[in-house]
């Protein structure tokens, strides 16, 4: 890898310190390997391995089994069957079969949900643990793959990331969270386009009969079923017309629960939504939504394991016949077009992870292409601080790259009095500052939620001096469309960490260059002596020990031309409010 400066001379000198980076992922350079461990769920005090779930599943199925044959011996067992015989008897019937749209929407999804769910397993491992609450405290966690965490040493969350296998996440190495997203939320657009024309179309046609109960008898009809699967002697299938009650609550579940319980909780995650919500982003936060999304998504793992097997063992020839040729027969006819789709489907899997590693800038700048501007748009919304002191986390999570110089020390033995913030670039009064003036400007204070990329967040009470503030002192042209933030400290691979933010971001009400945390000077943890503080956006979006801001024009001149330190070397996008 070759690393030149692009300097121009009209640049900060900061600017001259910046690194390129490589349009791949390089694994010499990337973050090492750390494995996790087997995913375990904390019941009270004890943490027990979802392995269990394996005899525990398979004792419960003999169980069932059992059960279900004995009390099929019962007479009132049987009337009960025999009256509710799976389907309800005022469940109307479906005339026109499984329409070619039916049948190509359903393979879409299922394709689309192949990228979406390992995407979603990748961007979990980037902090593998689950919270009930919105501080992510260590030991408070429900859920986790990894150890717990370390005490006595700073422990970033970056720290605690961990690598999953290429076949199952995208793209399946550790840290990987930006290129994750892309396909995440790329994918998602389209699985929601194809999920808004499913739901258009079946309720134009009847279609939706087969999906939605009409009728109370479902329950007792879905109990039935339940035992007949369950003695192994299955219901007579008419699936041609008509879903069987117990499918028709699990498909109706899937459609009309699962799927936009997703999509909420997945939005509920975003800084900029989730501040603009009020108290509903309070109740429903980041950890809560987090924690249903993950819920919602066993859902449909395990529905796609059931869905699948059920395929196989109730008639693979007539189902397939239904959703890939669209006849009701049992020839072989739809036989070949299914492994045509699961042949598309193998090949997709094989190749997103390796091709991701070899071609990350475009994933990225796809991905950009894609989602980039629903980002943008939600940039607009200035975001809000309805927290109360007593709302400030106990712990707050560290991350990033801590400044490591000689430079930095000096400053932080003499308390900063040597520290001045230079700001210039395209402005009418170019100027620096030191920390005594910074105080001594308007100083305003806020209680907000910090929404790491990775997944955590935490409440601090910040205090500081209203970036509009500085704006008004240094007047940048009508020609500044950034402004860019350099910070003491490098990135982690090689080169200074810096970020590009919208002008417009930067007079939102609570952007803010801060210098307290909870009241105190800011910790060197947390970005002393001055870290920035813009609300509807992550946490990497916030340049800790920033040492000089420069506004500009454009910033392909600058690193690697992609608006930050981490855009460049992790493939995140410049605007990242959601
Ligand atoms: N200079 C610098 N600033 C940085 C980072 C970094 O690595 N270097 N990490 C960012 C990330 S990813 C986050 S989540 C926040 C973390 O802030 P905290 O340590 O106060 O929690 O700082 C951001 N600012
Ligand atoms: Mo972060």
């Amino acid at each position: 890898m070759t690393n030149p400066p692009r300097v121009t001379p009209h640049h900060d000198p900061l600017a001259a310190t910046l690194s390129a980076a490589d349009d791949r992922v390089l694994l010499s350079h990337w973050l090492p390997p750390q494995e996790g461990i087997v995913p375990r769920i904390r019941v009270g005090q004890r943490w027990i391995s979802v392995l269990w779930a394996l005899p525990l599943g398979f004792a419960a199925l003999i169980l069932a089994i059992t059960v279900a044959q004995s009390l099929r011996e019962y007479p009132e067992v049987k009337a009960f069957i025999t009256r509710y015989s799976g389907i309800a008897q005022a469940a109307p019937s479906v005339d026109s079969g499984f329409p070619w749209w039916l049948r190509a929407q359903h393979f879409l999804n299922m394709f689309f949900m192949m990228f979406i769910i390992r995407a979603g397993i990748q961007i979990l491992a980037d902090h593998p643990r689950l919270y009930w609450k919105r501080d992510c405290t260590p030991g408070t966690d429900w859920f986790r793959f990894q150890h717990p965490v370390p005490t006595g040493r700073v422990w970033t969350a970056k720290d605690d990331s961990v690598t999953i296998p290429g076949w199952l996440g995208i793209p399946g190495i550790r840290h990987s969270i930006g290129l994750a997203r892309w396909w995440h939320f790329s994918v998602n657009l389209l699985w929601t386009v194809n999920g808004i024309t499913f739901y258009a179309l079946i309720f134009s046609t009847d279609q939706w009969r087969r999906l939605v109960p009409l009728t109370w008898e479902v329950f007792p009809n879905a109990a039935s079923t339940a035992i007949q699967y369950a003695s192994l002697n299955f219901p007579i299938d008419h699936s041609w017309t008509r879903y069987n009650a117990l499918q028709q609550l699990t498909y109706f579940i899937t459609v009309f629960v699962a799927a936009p319980v997703s999509i909420a909780t997945g939005l509920l995650q975003r800084p900029a939504i989730s501040n603009r919500l009020g108290w509903t982003g309070r109740v429903l936060n980041r950890q809560v939504a987090r924690s249903i999304h993950f819920v919602s998504f066993s859902w449909f793992v395990l529905f796609i394991l059931a869905h699948g097997i059920m395929v196989f063992v109730t008639s693979l020839r007539e189902n397939t016949n239904h959703m890939f040729a669209g006849v009701e027969s049992n020839s072989w006819i739809g036989l070949l077009p299914f492994i045509l789709a699961m042949v598309v489907v193998g090949v997709a899997w094989a190749v997103a992870s390796p091709l991701t590693l070899r071609r990350a800038r475009l994933v990225q700048h796809t991905g950009k292409f894609m989602v980039g501007w629903i980002k943008g748009l939600a940039e607009w919304w200035d975001p809000r601080s309805e927290l109360t002191e007593k709302d400030i986390s106990p712990y707050f999570w560290p991350n990033g790259t801590m400044p490591n110089s000689a430079e930095f020390d000096g400053l932080v033995d003499n308390k900063f009095a040597q520290y001045r913030l230079r700001v210039g670039g395209l402005v009418e009064h170019a100027q620096e500052f030191s920390l005594a003036d910074i105080k001594a400007m308007p100083k305003q204070e806020q209680i907000t939620t910090h929404f790491c990329i990775q997944g955590w967040s935490g409440v601090a009470k910040w205090g500081g001096v209203p970036m509009r503030h500085i704006l008004d002192l240094v007047k940048p042209t009508a020609d500044a469309h950034y402004a860019v933030f350099y910070s003491l400290a490098d990135g982690g691979e090689s080169g200074r960490y810096y970020d590009a933010h919208k002008v417009h971001n930067m007079r939102h009400e609570l952007t803010i260059l801060a210098y307290e945390m909870n009241g105190e000077p800011v910790s060197v943890l947390h970005g002393a002596p001055l870290r920035l503080r813009c609300e509807n956006e992550l946490g990497f979006k916030m340049v800790k020990w920033v040492a000089a801001i420069e506004f500009v024009h454009d910033f392909a001149d600058l690193g690697a031309g992609q608006g930050g330190y981490n855009e460049d070397h992790e493939f995140y996008g410049y605007r990242m409010p959601i």
